[in-house]
């Protein structure tokens, strides 16, 4: 499915969604990176959106980041944003092995309700400060992102370890398969008139034998 790309005040605009299970950061992540500061209590029923401004390898950019919070059960609701977000964070917590689990479930949904795997995705297991209730290893979150096919950070709100590098990861992830999408569409349109040219001048010749 085409996702159109926004402009706001001549900067390009990046629909970013947080998804993962309650409680595994998605918020304190997002907070971290929009005011630097880690709060400590944040309402867990609570969406909210946040924007920010970024300059990422030289180009400037405006995130649109959605901060989902709640049920993945309300369907029509997640539809719709998983439908309108060009980059995903899903997130889950080093702490919480379930958490791990539900990852794997909202990539399948994103797919499912996207029409294709080809989606840009950063996989952020949280929560590494707390490293003696690690329940899920590293190793494990990295063959998880190997198999999304999309890059992977352990990160720690608290301390606001790699909080940065899960957003400005996702913005160059969309801006390359953004590319690649463009150039893909350029092969294709040259092909389309290599064979436009092929066929207008066979039936030139053809004209011709029959003069
Ligand atoms: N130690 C630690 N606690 C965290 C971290 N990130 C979030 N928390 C705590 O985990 C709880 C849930 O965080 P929250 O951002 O509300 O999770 P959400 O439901 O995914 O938005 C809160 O008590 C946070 O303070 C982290 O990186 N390290
Ligand atoms: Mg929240």
């Amino acid at each position: 499915m085409e996702i159109q790309t926004t402009t706001r005040g001549g900067m390009r605009v990046y629909k970013i969604v947080l998804l993962g299970q309650g409680g595994v950061g998605k918020s304190a992540l997002t907070m971290q990176f929009v005011t630097h500061s880690f709060i400590d209590y944040h309402d867990p029923t609570i969406e909210d959106a946040y924007q920010q401004q970024v300059r990422i390898d030289g180009e400037t950019g405006l995130l649109d980041i959605l901060d989902t919070a709640g049920q993945a059960e309300f369907t029509a609701m997640r539809d719709q944003y998983m439908r309108g977000g060009e980059g995903f964070i899903i997130c889950y917590s080093i702490t919480d092995r379930r958490s791990f689990q539900e990852a794997a479930e909202v990539k399948k949904l994103i797919e499912r309700v996207r029409k294709t795997d080809d989606i840009p995705i950063v996989l952020v297991g949280n929560k590494y400060d707390l490293e003696n209730m690690r329940k899920v290893s590293k190793e494990e979150g990295e063959a998880l992102a190997r198999e999304f096919g999309c890059p992977f950070f352990e990160t720690s709100a608290a301390l606001r370890h790699f909080v940065d590098d899960v957003f400005h990861t996702l913005v160059r992830e969309i801006r390359r398969k953004e590319k690649e999408a463009l150039l893909e569409m350029e092969k294709r349109s040259k092909k389309k008139q290599r064979m436009q040219r092929i066929r207008s001048l066979f039936s030139l010749k053809r004209r011709n034998k029959c003069e």
